[in-house]
């Protein structure tokens, strides 16, 4: 293995060496406490140790990394107490996530570490986003993001690069390839030659490397820093190098030819560097094995201060605080309002997004066709004339890296609000959605503030993908809020709150309602608290509890059905819901009707007649019905859709109600 020092005085090699030297020698000891049972599932970096350190030590202390399960290197590099790590790896209390998470999958806003989701593509746009902070701020700063050859193959990695590129983002991304993903060899995992090779195809450069040399991972990575933020460009790195053990400690290595093992082991990193730096006369001998001396010292030392954490002490009450980070008091608001007349749905929620962008300097919209165009639906009409091109972002088609930039943006104090063309392609963001956005800051203490806007409903001839009530799918994911405003002062108000929430919030709002439903709003900037529902009538015969449409759709109905006295609860947010205002719409009629636009199996009036009947029962004088839409995808034929809406059979319900 040629090394070259360049500019390296001895001590820099030497503090070097120490660096790569620590992570092998933790990984020893770990390799022993594993087999002990003392220590969680474990994935070895060992063999591909100066890729980790040699790009930590290339980058600033205070530039965000997004490491994966193989990066030990990147989290000794950051200096982070080893005590500590151990303590996370036992799964103590005192670790970095409460025990919450396992091995390599947390971060540290202090270390600029970013935790890892198991999925692992999804890091790389987080760096997206970390790097559009640092561009819009001109900082003079550069992301950093791993990614496995086995994850090259993941729609993450392709949205990602393709994001850096077509925004001009200072983000380097690295690929170790270590030759397996899992037991899937590279022969499978992918046809080009080299994984270089795709940089061509993003319109960006790349470099292979020797991955297993850390004079050449430390001078490169140095080198194409230099070149991100200078020319405001994306980088592509592939360190070749190879996995020394399983793909985790249990797993074994049957799958890999032997003679793989003796080849990659006379190239292993640490020894090949220690020899160079015996020849070059910058240590002896003795030097090393003092040094290896004083490390193992280290170790021990830090195991048994982490070995000292106290058991664990389980506190409900402290898990589910831990869940959303806290909101903070909205003290812009004196009460005042002067009310504007005949403003419909959309201009509510138009007005949201101006006054919050005027209120919010550090806030960015991102989304499909909403710069120039003005959206889909024209919300955003105007914006980036007033804003510029920097705050309103069109995006290329990549929901998920999209969202992942959204959270990298929030990592470095950004507020952001990504635009879904329609609620429907959320399938396509879903596991940022659930896994990052939603898991984030009961994982590691990292607040996600990022508001998902969430055009949705049916009833417009639109089919069956352009239609969907989704909302129940994020109700079941703690850590998300979700509102779903029906008035236009509502959307307003909900939409603010949701952008003043340091948490992140799906904000639903029902295509069929922007120029259908007018009424007054406010001109203030005011928020409506999230979390508290909506009296929109009193009434004594039966309560209908809904949101969305299904709130229009009961006022039509007791419109037209004045002999029955009908009282309607407009939820407002369904994620956390408002249980004092069910409890007084059960308790003001004792028959209920649950109303929903979304169908009925796995609907959120299921969860809610559930409550009802556990807390409620004594109040109830009739079974507790659910009016939603059929169980079947929404159909495009106008008078299909029609019999699919549970409006079709809200008449048949009240009716049972009424009559039971
Ligand atoms: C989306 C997803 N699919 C499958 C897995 C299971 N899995 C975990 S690591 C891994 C292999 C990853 O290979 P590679 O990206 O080359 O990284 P390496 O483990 O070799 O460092 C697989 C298949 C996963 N974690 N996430």
């Amino acid at each position: 293995m040629q090394f070259h020092r360049k500019g390296f005085t001895d001590n820099e090699l030497v503090s070097i060496y120490k660096s790569i030297l620590l992570p092998r020698m933790i990984e020893e000891k770990m390799l022993v406490l594993l087999r002990q049972g003392k220590i969680s599932k474990w994935f070895s970096g060992i063999g591909q140790e100066a890729i980790a350190v040699g790009a930590t030590m290339a980058m600033q202390q205070d530039e965000w990394i997004m490491p994966l399960h193989r990066n030990l290197g990147v989290f000794t590099s950051r200096k982070m107490p080893l005590s500590k790590l151990f303590m996370q790896w036992q799964g103590n209390k005192e670790g970095y996530s409460k025990g919450r998470e396992r091995s390599f999958h947390f971060g540290s806003k202090e270390h600029h570490i970013c935790g890892m989701i198991s999925h692992l593509g999804p890091q790389m746009a987080i760096a997206d986003g970390v790097a559009l902070a640092y561009k819009l701020r001109d900082d003079q700063k550069a992301s950093l993001a791993f990614t496995g050859d086995g994850g090259t193959s993941e729609g993450d990695f392709h949205e990602a690069l393709n994001i850096a590129a077509v925004w001009d983002l200072p983000v380097i991304f690295i690929i170790e390839n270590n030759g397996y993903g899992l037991s899937t060899p590279t022969s499978e995992q992918y046809r080009c030659k080299n994984l270089v090779d795709k940089a061509v195809g993003y319109g960006i450069e790349g470099v292979q490397i020797d991955g297993n040399n850390i004079l050449a991972v430390y001078d490169t990575i140095k080198g194409v820093r230099d070149y991100c933020i200078k020319n405001q460009k994306p980088y592509l790195i592939e360190c070749m190098t190879f996995r020394m053990r399983g793909h985790e400690e249990a797993s074994g290595v049957k799958y890999v030819p032997p003679e793989l093992f003796e080849q990659w082991g006379k190239r292993d990193p640490v020894k090949n560097y220690e020899d160079y730096l015996i020849a070059e006369n910058v240590l002896t001998a003795t030097q090393v094995e003092n040094i290896k001396a004083e490390t193992k010292s280290y170790i021990e030392t830090e195991l048994k201060i982490g070995s000292q954490a106290g058991p664990m002490e389980v506190s409900t009450e402290e898990e589910l605080n831990d869940v959303y980070a806290p909101v903070g008091q909205q003290t812009t608001d004196n009460g005042q309002r002067t009310m504007r007349e005949g403003q419909r749905f959309i201009d509510g929620i138009k007005e949201a997004l101006h006054q919050s962008l005027v209120k919010h300097p550090n806030l960015i919209i991102m989304g499909q066709d909403i710069a120039e165009y003005g959206g889909a639906f024209k919300i955003t009409e105007g914006f980036v004339e007033e804003f510029g091109k920097a705050r309103i972002r069109n995006t290329p088609i990549c929901e998920s890296a999209v969202v992942g930039a959204a959270l990298g943006l929030s990592l470095e104090g950004y507020k952001a609000i990504m635009e879904m063309q329609f609620a429907d392609f959320a399938t396509v963001g879903f596991n940022q959605i659930i896994n990052n956005l939603a898991k984030i800051y009961y994982r590691w203490g990292q607040n996600a503030d990022v508001v998902i806007r969430m055009p949705t409903g049916g009833g417009v001839g639109a089919g069956p993908f352009h239609s969907q009530s989704n909302e129940a799918w994020f109700v079941h994911t703690p850590g998300l809020k979700v509102v779903y405003p029906s008035t236009p002062d509502d959307a307003k108000g909900l939409l603010i709150a949701a952008i003043n929430d340091p948490n992140p919030v799906l904000y639903f709002e029902h295509k069929a309602l922007y120029r259908s439903v007018s009424g007054p709003v406010p001109e203030e900037y005011y928020e409506v608290e999230i979390g508290k529902a909506r009296l929109v009538t009193s009434g004594d015969d039966i309560s209908i509890i809904t949101y969305g449409a299904g709130v229009h759709w009961a006022m039509d109905y007791a419109k037209n059905h004045t002999d029955i006295s009908i009282h309607i609860l407009d939820l407002r947010t369904l994620l956390p819901l408002d249980y004092d205002a069910i409890k007084e719409a059960v308790a003001a009629t004792g028959k209920v009707l649950l109303l929903h636009e979304d169908t009925l199996i796995g609907g959120i009036g299921g969860e809610i007649a559930a409550w009802i009947a556990e807390n409620c029962f004594d109040k109830l004088d009739a079974p507790v019905l659910r009016c939603a839409s059929l169980d079947t995808a929404i159909p495009f034929n106008i008078e299909l859709e029609k019999n699919f809406m549970a409006y079709s059979r809200l008449d048949e319900y009240v009716t049972r109600l009424m009559t039971y």
